[in-house]
């Protein structure tokens, strides 16, 4: 059987780019016909400044999203990655097996690490433990955003070096990414960058949970550049292609045939047509959402069956990685 494997963190509220970058490929995948894990990755999130108090309101909030998205807690094992020690034990014996240079260089490190004058380790350690989430379910398909290209060849190249020292264990997943502009989801305000959650201008990102009114007014100011017509170029007009991609992701329809059909408009006129197709879209989500978070108890209950099924994976594994380093396994 097919195993898919991918992660998101509980920083803030899930949004767009999450959503057309990686959990609506989430929802493709669940099907008879694979075993599917998607973590929440708390222990990713921790790798730079938070705020404690936050994180435990953010986890629910990302479980009450995620569902509400489309995942199924009956056909998807939605599990939080602290609640799985394995995952940083295997972390610690792949960290044995890569070296500092190799960490250093992997763009999403240089980026997060840029603005900070002191970096902590675990930014630096941040791809080891994705690599250990991944094998650690033995993924065959990994569905991911374009920005973690970089780090998912890290743990092909930590999977292929365990094998080859201590004997066949891990698969090299399939990295699944869309090969065109659609996989990376632009911020509003400076489409030079990725939507992230992070980003100090919350206008640039919009929120699975924003209201019709904050979709409309984030489209609107959403930068575009002095060229009225609507044109699909993402290279050189970033700011209406990022629109025309969302639309085009929601329509089914390509970005050219919703040129085509908007060549009437200007950039200001088919601003409003995105953002009704946006609100019309994710109306139904946030309502959704908004009524899970009602049930606390519900989201706590998702989480620990999710933990149950895929303990018992993670501890198959590591107990077959111990045995292969020559540490005695705990069984
Ligand atoms: N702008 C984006 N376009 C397409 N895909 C994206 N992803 C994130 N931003 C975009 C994909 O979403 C998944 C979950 O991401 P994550 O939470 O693990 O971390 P991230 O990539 O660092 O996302 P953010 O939103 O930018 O978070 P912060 O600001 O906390 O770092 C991944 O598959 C990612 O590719």
């Amino acid at each position: 059987k097919e195993k898919v494997f991918s992660g998101i963190q509980p920083t803030g509220t899930l949004h767009l780019g999450n959503y057309f970058g990686a959990v609506s490929k989430w929802v493709k995948l669940q099907n008879e016909d694979r075993e599917v894990f998607y973590s929440i990755v708390d222990l990713h999130s921790i790798t730079l400044p938070y705020d404690a108090k936050k994180l435990e309101k953010n986890v629910l909030l990302m479980t009450a999203s995620l569902i509400a998205c489309g995942i199924n807690p009956e056909r998807s094992t939605l599990f939080l990655q602290s609640q799985v020690p394995e995952h940083t034990q295997l972390s610690w014996v792949l960290g044995c097996l890569t070296t500092m240079p190799r960490l250093g260089q992997l763009p999403q490190f240089k980026e997060k690490s840029a603005t900070l004058k002191d970096v902590p380790l675990g930014l630096y350690l941040y791809p080891i433990l994705q690599a250990a989430d991944i094998l650690l379910y033995k993924a065959t398909k990994v569905p991911v955003g374009e920005d973690q290209i970089q780090n998912l060849q890290l743990a092909h190249s930590l999977a292929r070096t365990f094998n080859r020292q201590y004997g066949e264990t891990f698969p090299i997943s399939e990295v699944l990414v869309q090969q065109d502009c659609s996989s990376r989801i632009r911020n509003l305000r400076d489409p030079t960058k990725k939507m992230s959650k992070s980003h100090p201008d919350k206008r640039g990102k919009i929120d699975i949970t924003d209201t019709p009114d904050d979709i409309v007014e984030k489209v609107k100011k959403a930068v575009t550049d002095c060229t009225s017509q609507i044109t699909y170029d993402p290279d050189n007009r970033p700011g209406v292609s990022t629109l025309l991609t969302m639309h085009s992701l929601i329509s089914g329809l390509s970005p050219e045939e919703i040129c085509e059909e908007n060549k009437l408009l200007d950039t200001g006129r088919y601003k409003l047509i995105v953002a009704e197709a946006l609100v019309e879209k994710f109306t139904p989500i946030r309502q959704e959402i908004i009524k899970l978070m009602d049930s606390p108890e519900y989201l706590s209950k998702v989480l620990q069956e999710g933990q149950k099924k895929a303990h018992l994976i993670a501890l198959e594994t590591w107990q077959e990685v111990a045995s292969k380093i020559g540490t005695i396994p705990n069984n």
